[in-house]
């Protein structure tokens, strides 16, 4: 050992059960302990709009317990697999832990192992050793002085698979670019929030809120919901495109069947050139920076075409498209699709392989967007993670939710705790 070599701690104990998230849906976390004392918990959230190629989430499939949702066989991979191999056991940092579980599970998605066992276990080892350096996790997790402190894309309606109403997208989102600091990025935000509930009222629309926080109202196009966001920012005083940019996620994997987009709301069977008409219409029509999934995961002749359209002036976020998977982010930049991915740790299963989609996307010119799932925990992991990485992008629901809003109040925590060593992304995020 030379003497610049830290001696690292061994793991002492491994504790993993199932819990609730968001939905009430059972899920993993695991705690690592590296002495009595210093230990790192982390637990594992769950997607509604998966995609195909992500990693696989272990369920029981026991109809007696949770309805097959139970979670004990990743829990028991985590105790009786796992635990044994690494109990004493020293790794030289979160890289080698992790290249261990990815080789203990063997397969390409994580299917022996399950992918919330393994990202329970990654995350959890990443905290302790925070935990045991005595740093804050975003801290441990970068090597940088200076951090970009991340816009937030605020999913204030919600629709598709999150919400039961008729609105096609998904997630229409507001980021607030011009807000002078994070801290000031969530007033506008919430302003924002509770300006859209009145209006809301006043067209005698619903305003419960659905998976995410946001609210579901029964509106049938896009346009229609789109109108209304604008008018709740103009009543908070703020101004569109100075202040505040439009971001959707069309996860459009969702409602396409036999080669056809479905927009059942908007009565529209789309192919894939007219999918890429109505987004280039809806695009040059509003203030929209960003569209996430307008095309499905598997359309990469659409993809294509779609950033030839538009990839010049609007971020082309691929989330089922890329599942913060390096082989399929690598195949998009080799032929031209998209020019952002969204990142969600548990698509890939461990913290090493998204961080190494971060590097390669940053390598490439691509934008990273470090995401939640629609089923969370009060895990905040991904707030310090999109500080650690300096991507500029955080999504991570609406302004209401402990579930979603743990993840903001931690980012104003770790604004306050940077000072002026921080600065918000702000504009810089946009193409143009
Ligand atoms: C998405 C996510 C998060 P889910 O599609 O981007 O908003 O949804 O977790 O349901 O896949
Ligand atoms: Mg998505």
């Amino acid at each position: 050992m030379t003497k610049l070599q830290k001696k690292m701690p061994k793991i002492k104990k491994v504790k993993a059960r199932e819990i609730l998230d968001s939905r009430g849906n059972p899920t993993v976390e695991c705690d690592i302990y590296l002495s009595n004392e210093v230990f790192g918990r982390a637990s594992v959230p769950s997607g509604a709009s998966t995609g195909m190629h992500e990693a696989i989430e272990l369920r029981d499939q026991d109809k007696n317990r949770y309805g097959g949702k139970g979670v004990l066989k990743a829990l028991s991979n985590i105790k009786e697999i796992i635990s044994p191999k690494i109990l004493n056991k020293e790794f030289k940092n979160i890289n080698d832990f992790d290249e261990f579980l990815i080789s203990t599970d063997g397969t390409k998605n994580k299917s022996n192992l399950g992918a919330n066992a393994t990202l329970a276990l990654s995350l959890a080892f990443a905290k302790s050793l925070a935990s045991h350096d005595k740093k804050d996790l975003f801290h441990y997790l970068s090597n940088s002085d200076q951090y970009i402190m991340p816009v937030p894309m605020m999913n204030i309606i919600n629709g598709g698979s999150h919400a039961d109403n008729k609105v096609d997208i998904q997630e229409f989102m507001i980021a607030p670019v011009g807000a002078s600091s994070f801290k000031e990025s969530i007033r506008y935000g919430a302003e924002i929030f509770h300006s859209l509930k009145s209006k809301l009222k006043e067209k005698g629309l619903n305003t419960n809120v659905g998976d995410e926080g946001g609210f579901a109202p029964n509106i049938n196009s896009s346009n229609d919901v789109i109108e209304i966001i604008i008018q709740a920012v103009v009543s908070t005083g703020l101004k569109m495109n100075e202040d505040i940019m439009i971001s959707l996620d069309v996860a459009a994997t969702e409602f396409y069947f036999d080669n056809k987009y479905n927009l059942n709301g908007e009565n529209k069977i789309l192919n894939s050139d007219q999918m890429i008409d109505y987004l280039k219409k809806l695009s040059s029509d509003y203030p929209i920076y960003s569209i996430e999934d307008g095309l499905s995961e598997n359309d990469w002749e659409g993809w294509k075409d779609l950033t030839n359209e538009i990839g010049k002036k609007i971020q082309l976020v691929g989330d089922d498209l890329f599942v913060t998977n390096i082989n399929r982010l690598q195949e998009g930049i080799d032929n031209g699709s998209a020019n952002s991915i969204l990142v969600k740790l548990n698509q890939i299963g461990t913290l090493t392989e998204t961080l190494n989609a971060i590097s390669l996307a940053k390598k490439n010119n691509y934008t990273s967007i470090i995401s939640h799932r629609s089923g969370e925990t009060e895990d905040t992991t991904i707030s310090d993670l999109s500080v650690a990485t300096s991507v500029g992008q955080i999504k991570t629901g609406s302004l209401s939710r402990t579930d979603r809003t743990s993840k903001y109040n931690q980012l104003l925590r770790i604004e306050e705790i940077l000072e002026d060593k921080c600065y918000y992304a702000g504009r810089n995020i946009l193409i143009n």
